[in-house]
């Protein structure tokens, strides 16, 4: 990795980029990982690398329904496991959630050394090597472990493809997506949308569900029936106008 001095400007972001890099070489992240940070830089630049107060609203309502759950499960990807792999771990823990790996370029390969690195990071169990059950999708997506996505009723999927969550929400689940895109499939399809970079949005999320996991369960209950997640994402896109208005006034002199 190289050394990103902490007092460069773009220090956050260019440790990121040297994140997923490091991922792709690892053999966790996938090649098309690194497309895919690249789309989401841009959006994050568009909000203005910042959790904006929908996105918070909208990190709050998720906690709540990640708190309530029966069987709440944190899906990994190749880029969540180089970027936050110690927030998942810390967010699995304080909600009491399961991880469990899930690949679109699915290896056997790429599981294995997902686990094992989230394993160094914290995590006793992680599901996903033994696939027991199948999604009705055509790629490999489809392959979950019957204890974990396959009968969960909160799910947490951060980066998703809409393919999967479209086929979960149809299942009747709860779906948490965090992706800086509001406008992608995934967004408008979720049950609730953070439209937050994943690295902000853990570290958010496993902050919230310690404060409010000493909340009363009234409380959580009114937070997930009260949000509306139409509103929460057209409010996303308005914030973004909003910063670009600003970035323009700017530039005007
Ligand atoms: O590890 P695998 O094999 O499961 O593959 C994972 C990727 C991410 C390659 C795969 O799911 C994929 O191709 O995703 P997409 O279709 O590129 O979608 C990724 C979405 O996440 C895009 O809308 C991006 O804007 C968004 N995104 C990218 N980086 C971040 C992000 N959202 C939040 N935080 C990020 N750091």
């Amino acid at each position: 990795m190289t050394d990103i001095p902490q007092d460069h400007p773009r220090y956050e972001s260019l440790l990121a980029r040297e994140k997923v890099a490091a991922g792709v070489k690892m053999g966790i992240t996938s090649i098309q990982g690194l497309i895919a940070q690249g789309r989401g830089e841009s959006f994050d630049y568009l909000i203005g690398e910042r959790s904006t107060e929908s996105a918070l609203y909208a990190e709050r309502a998720a906690v709540a329904a990640l708190l309530l759950a029966e069987n709440p499960v944190i899906s990994v990807n190749g880029n969540v496991a180089a970027l936050a792999p110690d927030k998942v771990v810390s967010l699995a823990g304080v909600t009491g959630a399961k991880i469990e790996v899930n690949l679109f370029h699915r290896t056997d390969t790429r599981v294995h050394l997902i686990i094992e690195h989230l394993k160094a990071h914290g995590a006793s169990e992680v599901l996903g090597k033994n696939p027991d059950a199948s999604l009705e999708l055509s790629h490999d997506r489809r392959l979950v472990s019957s204890k974990g996505i396959y009968t969960a009723d909160v799910v947490l999927v951060p980066l998703e493809d809409g393919d999967r969550c479209e086929k979960l929400v149809e299942m009747g689940k709860t779906v948490i997506t965090i992706d800086l895109n509001p406008m992608s499939r995934t967004s408008r399809t979720a049950t609730i949308s953070i439209v937050d970079n994943v690295t902000r949005a853990l570290e958010n999320m496993a902050k919230f569900s310690r404060e409010m996991k000493k909340e009363r369960k009234e409380e959580l209950v009114k937070l997930i029936t009260t949000y509306d997640n139409k509103m929460t994402l057209s409010e996303a896109i308005s914030e973004i106008q909003e910063h670009l208005k600003t970035m323009v006034a700017e530039v005007e002199y």
